[in-house]
């Protein structure tokens, strides 16, 4: 599993820490990234123990893996709501459970299955935590868009940059076969203004600004975690 940055062991830590909070029956929203990751197989071996639970994923590579963990999944529109999302962040504000996702091309589809969630557990290794947000923020824009998008983002004061796919043949597409353009704001003193201006500029599907989002939060450290509900 490819690493972004934290160490395994405290991603690990975060992340089956959020999955022992996981009861019998829940619906649960699956994230995407290594963090998150870690929260699939930990769920994994509990549904291999016995433990009733349906998965919704957040991404195509979060339905893989729980395929492959054995997890059993439905999609959104098959159930009434999910008791808990467990998910990862690019950046994290332990004051206010606000964050930037996006990192993994997916946020659209986690923004949507966090919305339907009742809990938000977000899971994190030290290295995303920041007293203010300052990472770029990543936007899902339409493919026709991302030039006027550019121009838009720029009037608010970002930076934008269209993201190469990691072969470097191309542009990233989403699963939902949109483009990302990360966008430098530097450092965000108001995360709710920004938000909701990204989410008025025509051709962005979805922005990673995830606003006072997290319900708890479980920080992986080298030598444990530490768990916050908000
Ligand atoms: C997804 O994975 C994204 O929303 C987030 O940006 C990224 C975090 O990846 P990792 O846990 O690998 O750092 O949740």
């Amino acid at each position: 599993m490819k690493s972004t940055g934290g160490s395994d062991a405290a991603k690990r830590r975060a992340g089956e820490a959020a999955a022992d909070t996981v009861e019998p029956g829940m619906v649960v929203g699956l994230g995407t990234g290594s963090t998150a990751a870690y929260a699939i197989e930990a769920l994994g071996d509990a549904v291999d123990d016995g433990l009733d639970i349906v998965g919704v994923p957040t991404s195509f590579g979060a339905r893989q893996r729980a395929i492959d963990c054995g997890i059993p999944l439905c999609s959104l529109d098959e159930i009434d709501g999910i008791d808990i999302v467990i998910d990862g962040a690019d950046q994290f504000v332990r004051d206010t459970g606000s964050c930037i996702k996006g990192g993994g091309a997916a946020h659209s589809r986690e923004k949507l299955v966090a919305s339907a969630a009742e809990t938000v557990h977000l899971v994190v290794d030290e290295t995303k935590l920041t007293d203010a947000l300052d990472h770029p923020v990543p936007l899902e824009v339409l493919p026709d868009a991302h030039t006027v998008v550019a121009d838009a983002v720029r009037s608010l004061g970002g930076e934008p940059t269209l993201r190469d796919a990691a072969n470097k043949d191309g542009p990233v597409v989403t699963d939902n076969g949109n483009l990302v353009c990360d966008v430098d704001f530097g450092t965000i003193s108001d995360p709710a203004s920004i938000a909701t201006h990204l989410s008025a500029v025509t051709g962005v599907v979805e922005h990673g600004l995830f606003v006072e989002c997290a319900t708890t939060v479980s920080v992986g450290q080298a030598d444990g975690v530490s768990t916050t509900t908000y």
